[in-house]
């Protein structure tokens, strides 16, 4: 195919020009291969074909800003026809849009959302990691918006709000899985922060949505609780394999959301390291360099990516995960990087980002937590439970008197892991299965090792009223994995 050559030709002149950059830095006796083909235009071996023809460029999220101090949209949930990765499907989405759009706001903005119900059930919304007020017509999950109505939430963004990668989506007892997955959920984006920061300010940024569903033969979402994690479609933005493009030497801010219902995704770029800047929405203090990175269901990372100085395709893939007994994740491809174009000289990964407002290890706690979560497999139903029991919406659990500073210790009797997560406050996790770790940033969602714990420390701000502790398995949590916290004055 004519496409495929003339590609082919252009990615060889790439390499040639790259190649030649390459020989200026390694000559010299101590590298055995130096000057071996440098500067000749050698194809390496490891640059894919890129049929251009069936490469799909990356596409975006529509994104809805704030204007003025407000962002004010609004979000319709509907059960029908939608399209993803160019096919007709039949999904649950907001705005008919899989994934649903990206809500960009600063600081001290106000978000002013209509959620109209066209589904046939109950339906909420839940601003994932905010620390924002979870009563009243802001981000409360006991609230429950009825078929064929609409509800105006009215969520205040504190002035000092961290800057960061959030997301939202639906969050009714029961039905979470079954929304989130049918497609309920986008990237919502909190300006400021490292947006600005020397190195960071001016990238070109890549919103990464990750969603994964299965569908029928007949291209409809399958109810919930008869869904397989792997017969799932795994989905970048809604595309399978979407070709996303980098120069060689540019760098690249990307924003990763794990929005799957269950998936761990250990993301790794063939040939790249992943250079992680923030966590949950809250920026790393110092950049932090993997080549693989645990995304666990709900969490969020931001990383910067440098494109190869040898241009061709990599691939971006969830690798082989065996998480326990009972959980894995095969290797499966997500995306493709094409690094292509004229070179980029000079642009550094930055290693200094932002401090951590607070490092709350060593200090004086008000009082000391101890939280069990718990699977029972037995004749009946599989019950999964915290401190003993399934969740009761109008139990409260904990109560927490407002501005208590606060060390729970949350212990995982089952072999399997749970992302725990709670709501309105961030925490930072001090000591894995009882032995201290480094407090590296502030956090939303981690995972609890097989008959582990993790101890974490936060402080109860800013807010009072209900809210939620819980398992981001939405399975589990739809299935009883859930604890109602009130923080009273
Ligand atoms: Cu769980």
């Amino acid at each position: 195919m004519t496409s495929i050559i003339s590609r082919r030709r252009l990615l060889v002149a790439g390499a040639a020009a790259a190649a030649g950059i390459a020989s200026t830095a390694a000559h010299g006796e101590a590298n055995p291969h130096a000057g071996h083909n440098m500067g000749a235009a050698v194809e390496p071996d490891f640059t894919r074909d890129i049929d251009p023809d069936a490469a799909k460029a990356f596409v975006m999220p529509e994104v809805r800003a704030s204007k003025d101090g407000v962002l004010e949209t609004q979000l319709r949930a509907s059960f029908g026809p939608v399209t993803v990765d160019g096919q007709a499907k039949v999904a649950r989405t907001f705005e008919s849009s899989y994934p649903a759009p990206t809500l960009r706001a600063k600081p001290g903005d106000t978000l002013k959302i209509k959620l109209i119900n066209d589904l046939d059930e109950v339906t909420n919304l839940h601003t994932h990691g905010l620390h924002v007020s979870p009563s009243g017509n802001s981000d409360n999950v006991f609230l429950e918006v009825e078929p064929g109505t609409s509800f105006d939430f009215e969520i205040k963004i504190p002035a000092d709000h961290p800057p960061g990668t959030y997301w939202y989506h639906p969050h009714v007892h029961g039905k979470t899985y079954s929304h989130v997955s049918g497609g309920m959920a986008g990237a919502l984006i909190i300006e400021g922060g490292l947006d600005e920061l020397d190195g960071i300010k001016g990238l070109t940024e890549q919103t990464l949505v990750f969603q994964s569903v299965e569908f029928d033969e007949t291209g409809t979402i399958v109810p919930a609780d008869n869904q397989d994690i792997h017969r799932q479609t795994r989905t970048v933005n809604g595309q399978i394999n979407p070709t996303i493009n980098i120069k060689p030497g540019e760098i690249q801010r990307w924003r990763l959301v794990n929005a799957t219902p269950e998936t761990f995704i250990l993301l790794g770029l063939e040939g790249h390291a992943l250079y992680q800047i923030a966590k949950d929405g809250n920026a790393l203090n110092r950049t932090r360099r993997t080549d693989q990175l645990l995304i666990e269901p709900g969490r969020r990372a931001d990383v910067l990516i440098k494109g190869h100085q040898f241009t061709g395709a990599y691939e971006l893939r969830q690798l082989l995960w065996l998480g326990s007994e009972r959980q894995f994740e095969p290797d499966g491809l997500l995306a493709t990087i094409v690094v292509d174009g004229e070179p980029v000289v000079g642009q550094v990964v930055p290693q200094d980002l932002i401090p951590l407002s607070e490092n709350l290890s060593g200090l004086t706690v008000d009082r000391t937590r101890e939280i069990r979560f718990d699977v029972k497999r037995g004749d009946g139903p599989t019950q999964f439970l915290i401190d003993g029991q399934m969740v009761d919406m109008s139990r409260v659990d904990q109560t927490v008197p407002l501005g208590a500073f606060e060390e729970w210790t949350i212990y995982n009797d089952s072999g399997e892991w749970h992302p725990f997560h709670i709501h309105v406050n961030d925490f930072q996790v001090v000591k894995v299965n009882g032995e201290t770790v480094d407090v590296v940033s502030w956090e939303d969602t981690r995972g609890l090792p097989p008959f582990g714990s993790i101890t974490i420390r936060h402080r109860f701000l800013d807010f009072t009223g209900k809210y939620v502790y819980h398992c981001h398995l939405l399975f589990h949590e739809d299935h009883g994995m859930m604890g109602v916290v009130e923080v009273v004055a």
